[in-house]
């Protein structure tokens, strides 16, 4: 048997995105080889991460190895369907998690945000991801950024001792998240593209400091505007807001209210539809043969990835949610992805956009 393994992208590569729904033509994709269980404060586990699973974020615990290896096929398979829609994919380098002390390479959206020619590394909060970017695409950051047109903004390192829990536990009261805002901090994940508005969210992982530092660092013409989310385990917007097309977005409806949105202009004349099937993460387990979800939700069906000219790549178990889509005019791609889910995300979460033209 042999395997088709995709085929790494062609230099020179632009970067360019200003929105999550226009063709994508060049694109990141993860990388799930030798992923460990994240190791973080116990304060912040507790915050961010599903209970039933909180003893296995412990140092040098890695994924179960048939988790990480189903994973990885299905990374190399989207990328494969990837590249049958004419999409230049890169991969990550592969890098020994357990040895660096680190989490994966398959969240790349996590680590880096692309706002028009402009990626910013993200200023990770969790200790366990400093060195994520460098480590898995510090190469390719390079190879990119030789290009004149693109700017690369690289992460400086975080204080040594780091500050950012410092006062949290002592002082509960006066936060409101896991973090305070000693330094910048932000996972690129918190933030979406809608043209040149940046609709972002202060979690347990984003501070305002992280949001004034993007706001330094993106190209001129580009504001971002918070919005707000009720969600006290906040990590990531990616499965609370899933745009389609232009016009036309899906909202997590525990999270956020339409109210709420139409606070944006960046939305006015948006039709916003209430994500309509809410299941328990235990019924999406069952689903997808008993794989567990040891750091998501069941919203993590929104985790997916608009091609542009309304296509989409979806977890091929999401019968309703496919359904639905079609519904809305949608041509649906489904892929197997349920062993990248029990690592942290989905389609969404496992790829940047570097172009969508
Ligand atoms: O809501 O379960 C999804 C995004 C993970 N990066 C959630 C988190």
């Amino acid at each position: 048997m042999t395997t088709i393994v995709a085929k790494h992208g062609n230099f020179p590569s632009n970067v360019t995105a200003n929105n999550e729904w226009a063709p994508l033509r060049s694109v990141i994709i993860g990388r799930a080889d030798n992923s460990c269980f994240p190791y973080e404060a116990p304060h912040m586990i507790e915050a961010t991460m599903p209970p039933r699973f909180h003893e296995a974020f412990k140092p040098a615990n890695p994924f179960p190895p048939e988790i990480v290896r189903g994973a990885e096929e299905e990374l190399g398979n989207f990328a494969l369907l990837l590249q049958s829609q004419g999409v230049n994919v890169f991969r990550p380098a592969k890098v020994d998690w357990l040895q660096t002390g680190g989490y994966t390479g398959a969240m790349p959206r996590d680590g880096l945000l692309v706002v028009g020619n402009t990626i910013i590394e993200s200023c990770f909060a969790w200790k366990c991801r400093v060195d994520e970017v460098a480590n898995s695409l510090g190469n390719l950051l390079s190879k990119l950024g030789a290009n004149p047109s693109v700017k690369v903004v690289r992460a400086p390192r975080p204080p040594s001792p780091d500050t950012l829990y410092n006062g949290i536990l002592e002082d509960p009261g006066s936060h409101e998240w896991a973090i305070n805002n000693s330094r910048p901090a932000f996972d690129a994940a918190d933030f979406m593209r809608f043209g040149s508005t940046i609709i972002g969210q202060l979690s347990n992982v984003t501070n305002m400091k992280g949001v004034e530092y993007i706001q330094l660092h993106v190209p001129s013409g580009y504001k971002i505007e918070l919005l707000d989310v009720n969600d006290p385990h906040a990590m990531h917007i990616d499965a609370t807001l899933l745009p389609l097309r232009q016009g036309l977005m899906v909202y997590n409806p525990l999270r956020v209210t339409e109210e709420s949105l139409r606070r944006h202009a960046a939305f006015k004349d948006w039709e916003l539809v209430s994500y309509p099937f809410v299941k328990s993460v235990q019924a999406v387990e069952e689903a997808t043969g008993g794989v567990p979800r040891f750091m998501t939700s069941a919203w993590l069906v929104m985790n997916v990835l608009v091609l542009g000219h309304d296509k989409i790549v979806v977890e091929e178990q999401d019968h309703e949610f496919v359904k639905w889509l079609e519904g809305r005019g949608m041509e649906v791609l489904k892929a197997p992805f349920r062993n990248v889910h029990a690592i942290g995300g989905s389609f969404h979460c496992a790829s940047v956009d570097l172009v969508r033209s």
